[in-house]
């Protein structure tokens, strides 16, 4: 495959840009090789600048729900530039999204806007410790929140690909008020509260995780949370920057049945352009600026380009059941497809797969947490990245990610997907 404009691009790149990218991951280190530059997508292709068409599964790393450039997010987004970009004050379609949020995600009963999960993620824990007046939060090794510091404490997605899960810059007083429990382990989330009574003000996680890979909560457990979390006054955060809307019209939080007091959301509210939101209940809500006096605020928040994508998205998903419905067969079919090739060629990988979000790790125990996940063969992983890159299929370039399925995939290309597979397992275990 012939991708010297990329390569070009990416030597220029680093000259400028610090490790040549504007976010780790896509560097490309984790698997090697020289990451492909994008120029455009459509449906379920992305196409790179030496113009090669890949089916893509990073979409994104989630908005891409009803796949690339669709049509009606683009006219949406062509009508509103036509009323310029930013105002910096508030706007009719801003009321539009929260009232829509509200109705789809029953927890939620206010919203803020934001522009990014991370400072969705940052704001809603210092909402927490308005809110409950206590410092430390819990957060799950393998879970990442974003970059905001607190987070960057056993972080995972390109936090643990580059091997700076804590990452310096960190401050100690910080970094000291972050606890770390397993994911999946109720009773060492149990335990730290216990020693760190009435000191706890939050308990953040993701659902289910999409950043250590792919990685499904175990029965029981938000539901344990959520009781420990009753009994001690802790606010429970449930991340769903990558799950909301995704998993279900109201995410993780209504497959597993699960009510948090707050909520993240990211990138997906805004059909992929630049937006976060924070929201639960009212009486945690009303302490932030200027209902209350914690202080929180942004110049391109709910702005106006991001919102008629985001407003249109949701709307679509709100009155289309059916795009669910195809989520799920798209990845069932899938999952039970590499599955069928695991077997036929005597190999026994972990397959984790809820919905739209699965993770092939390259190790034969069940991946329930941050160890098991890293006990993955990283370098054949790496390995499989390229061949199914050279087959046409672009995933995210590191084990410790999950893909995202999108309504534009069709079964010709799930059928190409499984025949990239099978074909890459054979090619880099010579079978
Ligand atoms: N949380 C995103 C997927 N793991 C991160 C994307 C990125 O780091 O660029």
């Amino acid at each position: 495959m012939n991708i010297s404009t990329s390569r070009a691009l990416f030597e220029k790149a680093q000259h400028f840009i610090p490790g040549g990218v504007n976010s780790p991951v896509r560097a490309f280190r984790a698997v090697g090789g020289s990451p492909v530059f994008i120029k455009s997508a459509k449906g379920p292709y992305v196409y790179d600048e030496d113009d090669n068409e890949y089916i893509e599964l990073i979409n994104s790393w989630g908005p891409m729900i009803l796949g690339h450039a669709n049509e009606l997010i683009q006219k949406a987004v062509a009508d509103a530039i036509q009323h310029s970009f930013s105002f910096g004050a508030p706007t009719r379609r801003e009321v539009e999204m929260a009232e829509l949020i509200v109705s789809m995600v029953p927890s939620i009963e206010k919203v803020r806007m934001v522009n990014s999960g991370t400072e969705a993620t940052m704001s809603a824990i210092r909402v927490a410790r308005g809110f409950t007046g206590r410092d430390k939060i819990i957060k799950f090794e393998g879970c990442y929140h974003g970059h905001g510091d607190s987070f960057l404490i056993a972080a995972g997605s390109g936090a643990v690909t580059f091997g700076t899960p804590d990452s310096p810059g960190v401050t100690k007083g910080v970094a000291n008020d972050t606890l770390t429990a397993p994911f999946n382990d109720l009773q060492a989330v149990q335990t730290l509260v216990d020693a760190n009574k009435n000191a706890i003000a939050a308990l953040i996680l993701e659902p289910v995780v999409g950043n250590m890979g792919c990685v499904l909560p175990e029965d029981g457990f938000l539901q344990g949370l959520r009781k420990i979390c009753d009994e001690e006054g802790i606010v429970l955060i449930l991340d769903e920057v990558m799950t909301g809307f995704r998993l279900a019209k109201g995410g993780a939080q209504e497959r597993f049945n699960i009510t948090p007091d707050l909520t993240t959301l990211g990138k997906i509210i805004g059909g992929g352009m630049p937006v976060g939101a924070y929201g639960g209940r009212a009486d945690i809500m009303n302490k932030v600026s200027p209902a209350g006096p914690v202080y929180q605020a942004g110049t391109l928040s709910g702005n106006p380009i991001a919102m008629a994508a985001g407003l249109t998205m949701l709307h679509y998903l709100n009155d289309h059941p059916e795009v669910y419905t195809q989520l799920e067969e798209s990845g069932s079919k899938l999952a039970n497809g590499f599955r069928n090739s695991m077997q036929k060629l005597g190999l026994n990988y972990t397959l984790n797969q809820i919905g739209s979000m699965y993770t092939l790790f390259f190790t034969e125990q069940p991946v329930t947490d941050f160890p098991s996940a890293k006990a993955s063969d990283l370098p054949l992983f790496g390995k499989y990245f390229h061949a199914m890159l050279d087959r046409g299929i672009y995933m995210g370039p590191s084990q410790f990610e999950s893909m995202f399925l999108s309504t534009a995939l069709e079964d010709k290309h799930i059928q190409k997907i499984l025949t990239a597979n099978e074909e890459s397992l054979k090619q880099i275990l010579s079978l």
